[in-house]
């Protein structure tokens, strides 16, 4: 264990069911994640292994209509096997922290990067990640997400319910919008309790207990809203059997 959260942190981490640690992911990784962000979107650089790019359903609709590549990309899933973006997860003060959090042996299991662009509507309905994972124990799985760009109300930051994570996995469903991106469920009316809005600076990385309720808004602002992130399983954790422990153990970490 090293050491980097204050107990303080740790704390809120436990009580709350996640923690902010400001400034974590410097100016020029970032610069770099955007960058290859951009290249892969735009055919500059090579869509890799598994990943794939999600088409916002609005730009697929046709409701809106997209001003460049990168203005129809909702998110972009598994990048496991791009070595510029995979860096990420090995920062080593993300890295420390995760191994302060589910212990010394973990595994990358969701990587992404999210892309709200303008003038969609992009929410996030109210969820819980633990719907998408199958391994357990929860107490062996963290997820980090670091702003990319300012977040704020008007650009869809991010909203948690501080201490859901204390409860159940709850029945997820279709939201009752007119736009929903694919795989977007939610919680519906289930989201009980006071709101907490995420206003984040470029390279904050909130650390997420994979129960804790959260969701974001639509981006109103003329820029992008854009964000890293990634899910760590402790490599201690079971699956159902092993066809999901290979499907969901994605690349050892370490
Ligand atoms: O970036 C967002 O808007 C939502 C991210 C999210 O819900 C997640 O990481 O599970």
């Amino acid at each position: 264990m090293s050491g980097l959260f204050t107990a303080a942190e740790l704390g809120q981490y436990r009580t709350d069911g996640f923690v902010v640690v400001p400034g974590l992911v410097d100016e020029q990784d970032l610069a770099r994640f955007d960058r290859r962000f951009e290249a892969i979107v735009n055919g500059d650089a090579p869509v890799s292994g598994a990943m794939n790019l999600m088409r916002d359903v609005m730009v697929v609709k046709g409701a809106v209509e997209a001003k460049s590549p990168v203005h129809a990309i909702n998110k972009l899933l598994r990048f496991e096997d791009d070595p510029e973006l995979f860096d990420y997860v090995r920062i080593p003060g993300l890295l420390d922290r995760v191994h302060e959090l589910i212990g010394d042996d973990v595994w990358s299991i969701a990587t992404n990067v999210f892309n709200k662009p303008p003038h969609v509507d992009g929410r996030h309905p109210f969820h819980q990640d633990l719907l998408y994972f199958r391994i357990r124990p929860v107490k062996g799985i963290v997820g980090v997400w670091t702003a990319m760009s300012e977040t704020t109300r008007e650009n869809g930051c991010l909203a948690v319910i501080p201490g859901s994570h204390q409860g159940e996995l709850l029945r997820h469903g279709d939201p009752d919008w007119e736009y929903v991106n694919r795989g977007f469920l939610g919680i519906g009316d289930a989201a009980k309790g006071e709101r907490h809005y995420v206003l984040m600076q470029p390279g904050d990385t909130l650390f997420f207990h994979p129960l804790l309720i959260h969701g974001s808004g639509h981006n109103r602002s003329g820029g992008f809203r854009r964000a890293i992130s990634a899910h760590f399983a402790a490599g201690a954790c079971e699956a159902p059997d092993q066809n999901w422990r290979d499907a969901e153990f994605v690349r050892h970490v370490g």
